[in-house]
């Protein structure tokens, strides 16, 4: 007789919008956690849009997933988080007409008071956050002082599909296959400020600056490239990326719980890191997970100096965006 594992309870949220009509069913399917691990899904949305997930649990059920066990679609919070493992934060409120970044800033941070409180809750020590919705680092920094009986540790803002779009073109350039590409860091914010960090990237094993001679291309059409690329596929395809999106959180998920050792991008707590960044902003850095220590910021590269200054601006502007939620950031 076989043992069926525990399920673990997923909440996702914003599970009518597009990245979610791509990673519910991967979830599903048992990309994120293995095609042995049982899954509950918790789907949260606004009432709003409860009819049109309707429609997605309706598709969850008609593909029978094997690994699926229940799926539940809500808009209430304490219902959604209670037990919670792992909590997607896809779900935020888009920039409007005549918005400006402020406005989204504080708009979103009310949201994700309620979601810190409600992940308060129903969360244990082990529940692992990761936040998607824009702007995500600052969401995430929300989330996480709402959240305070769950270690901080636990907190990360997503900046991977930025690190794979990064890898892509580094070998791109190079004439190689995107799986030579290691090390690829980004630094900062998921904004048009962050900083893909080309001098600790390697290609097969070789630092980039080996292989790809053109520094002005690096520093130039590169850095410009990835901080664009959001904006690019919007132009191309008239809706901002949803399915490399998806693909970036089973990447993340993958990354925090089974990589060893290799280096990947993540926003987390920036308290005590050793690069000078100020504590109290949830900034990306080059993360690894060690088997027994768990997920940790890699201390003490050398920065590059075209790189350093970069990063100084990225700061900044996550500077300002904790001092326009400062309100929210007050009490708990
Ligand atoms: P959509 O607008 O298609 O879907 C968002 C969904 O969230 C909607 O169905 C909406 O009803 C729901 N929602 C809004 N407020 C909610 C709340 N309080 N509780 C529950 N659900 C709520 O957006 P989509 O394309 O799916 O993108 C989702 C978010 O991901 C956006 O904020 C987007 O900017 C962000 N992204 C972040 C990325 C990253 O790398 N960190 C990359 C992809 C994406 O742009």
């Amino acid at each position: 007789m076989t043992i069926k594992r525990e399920a673990k309870r997923i909440v996702v949220t914003g599970g009518a919008g597009q990245i979610c009509y791509n990673l519910l069913f991967r979830i599903a399917n048992g990309d994120l956690l293995g095609k042995d691990q049982p899954i509950h899904l918790n789907i949260l949305e606004l009432p709003s849009a409860l009819e049109a997930l309707k429609g997605v649990v309706m598709e969850l059920h008609d593909s029978n997933f094997p690994l699926l066990d229940e799926v539940k679609a809500t808009s209430d919070l304490d219902e959604a988080y209670e037990g919670v493992d792992i909590a997607l934060l896809v779900g935020a409120k888009p920039r409007g007409p005549g918005m400006e970044r402020k406005d989204l800033l504080s708009e979103n941070g009310k949201i994700f008071v309620d979601m810190g409180k409600a992940i308060n809750k129903g969360g244990s020590k082990k529940t692992l956050v990761l936040v998607v919705g824009n702007p995500c680092n600052t969401n995430c920094l929300v989330t996480m002082h709402h959240a305070f009986n769950i270690p901080r540790e636990n907190f990360f803002a997503m900046t991977k599909l930025d690190e794979n779009r990064a890898a892509f073109q580094l070998a791109k350039k190079a004439g190689v296959h995107h799986s030579n590409v290691s090390d690829m860091i980004i630094w900062g914010n998921h904004s048009s400020t962050m900083v893909p960090d080309f001098t600790l990237a390697k290609i097969e094993g070789n630092p980039v600056l080996d292989v790809i001679s053109d520094r002005s291309w690096l520093e130039n059409d590169f850095v410009e490239m990835i901080q664009g690329r959001g904006a690019q596929i919007i132009k191309a395809r008239g809706k901002s990326s949803a399915a490399s999106a998806s693909a970036a959180i089973i990447d993340t998920i993958h990354d925090l719980l089974f990589s060893e050792k290799e280096l990947f991008s993540a926003a987390v707590s920036s308290n005590g890191n050793s690069y000078g960044i100020e504590e109290g902003l949830i900034f990306s850095f080059p993360i690894f997970r060690e088997k027994e220590k768990g997920v940790r910021i890699q201390d003490n590269f050398l920065l590059d100096a075209f790189i350093e200054k970069k990063i100084r601006l990225t700061e900044k502007e996550l500077l300002e965006e904790r001092d326009a939620v400062k309100e929210l950031l007050r009490g708990a």
